[in-house]
């Protein structure tokens, strides 16, 4: 656990560097055909953050935990969130030829090679999950939280939801107009994070057909990615068998850090670049998505997530000095550049 502000990233890197020894290790059975083992780590073991894990990881930590208890479920959740990243660049889906600085799977490997190796991901991540040496009602808790942020529920469901958004047009909505949105008002970990509009944006700024893209858009956005980051600090609180003040607190932290990852998502396909994105930047306008600067401009963007941040951060005043690393990888979330 670092001891400052000043060391939380060579906390960040420590755990990333536990994660990534731990995922080499992933899929090395021999019985899985050699085109499958290869596709499927030739996507897992490209650079990513490692985000997800960390997070889980920090949370177990936090909560008391030791780190190695945690790494079972950590890549877990990196397994599924890299199934979900092949699957989404395919041509039926996005239909992108850049993933973490390399051709997508599918331009490797092909269509069908590449849908089994996410496959393969997804499964492996349950067998992954249930490896450690944690009691069983965690390890049944885990699969059960996993399981719904990844489903119909969570992320399969919010990229069915955004592949039906329709985009606008919303006339007269600019970065001046839309920067009427007021700030969060601040909220208690006991009564959960303001994610809706009605506490975000004041009532008489926008008009209706705004309003109901604003809520879609977080509804989107709060299934598509932030249910798996919710996912990850539950999952941390579990294995370390966190009270229940705890778990809601985590909880609630990993909602507005999901929000907030999503919206900084947003922002960096229209101002990122892409050799530092490891993605082809500006898709999100190409394939007409919803996304928060086309809804409520870049500064308001900018405003929203930092306030999500905010909220974050106060889910965690419990916690004390203990969390000083949660804090910081809050504000890092939407301050990254890629
Ligand atoms: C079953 C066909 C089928 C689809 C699965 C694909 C899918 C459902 C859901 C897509 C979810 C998805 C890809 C959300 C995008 C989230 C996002 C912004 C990913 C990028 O995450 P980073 O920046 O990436 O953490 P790295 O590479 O750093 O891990």
């Amino acid at each position: 656990m670092p001891q400052d502000d000043s060391s939380w990233f060579d906390w960040y890197e420590q755990l990333r560097g536990r994660v990534e020894s731990r995922l080499r290790t992933c899929l090395t059975d021999p019985q899985i055909p050699d085109p499958l083992r290869q596709a499927a780590r030739y996507s897992l073991l490209a650079e990513g953050k490692r985000l997800r894990p960390v997070l889980v990881l920090m949370a177990a930590d936090v909560c008391g935990a030791s780190v190695d208890s945690a790494l079972p479920a950590a890549c877990a959740v990196e397994m599924i969130h890299t199934y979900s990243l092949i699957h989404d660049d395919l041509p039926a889906m996005d239909d992108d030829s850049l993933r973490r600085g390399r051709p997508t799977s599918h331009v490797v490997y092909g269509e069908a090679l590449a849908i089994l190796a996410g496959d393969t991901l997804l499964t492996g991540a349950f067998e992954m999950l249930s490896s450690g040496d944690l009691p069983h009602p965690a390890v049944a808790d885990c699969v059960r939280i996993l399981a719904r942020a990844a489903g119909g529920a969570g992320m399969v469901g919010g990229q069915v939801l955004d592949l039906q958004a329709e985009r606008g047009p919303f006339p007269g909505v600019t970065d001046s107009g839309a920067a009427a949105a007021s700030s969060v008002p601040a909220s208690a970990a006991s009564s959960g994070p303001s994610l809706s509009p009605a506490d975000l944006l004041p009532a008489d700024s926008f008009d209706e057909a705004l309003r109901a893209a604003v809520e879609r858009l977080i509804r989107i956005h709060s299934m598509k990615t932030g249910a798996l980051i919710t996912a990850a600090l539950e999952m941390g609180a579990v294995v370390a068998q966190a009270d229940s003040h705890q778990r809601r607190c985590l909880r609630h932290y990993g909602e507005c850090c999901g929000l907030a990852f999503q919206i900084a998502d947003d922002l960096l396909d229209v101002s990122g670049s892409g050799p530092r994105l490891g993605k082809q930047p500006g898709r999100d306008r190409e394939l007409g998505k919803l996304t928060c600067p086309d809804l409520l401009g870049m500064e308001t963007g900018r405003r929203w997530a930092g306030e999500l941040v905010k909220q974050a951060c106060d889910c965690l005043t419990g916690f004390g000095e203990r969390a000083v690393a949660l804090r910081h990888l809050a504000r890092f979330i939407v301050e990254r550049d890629h």
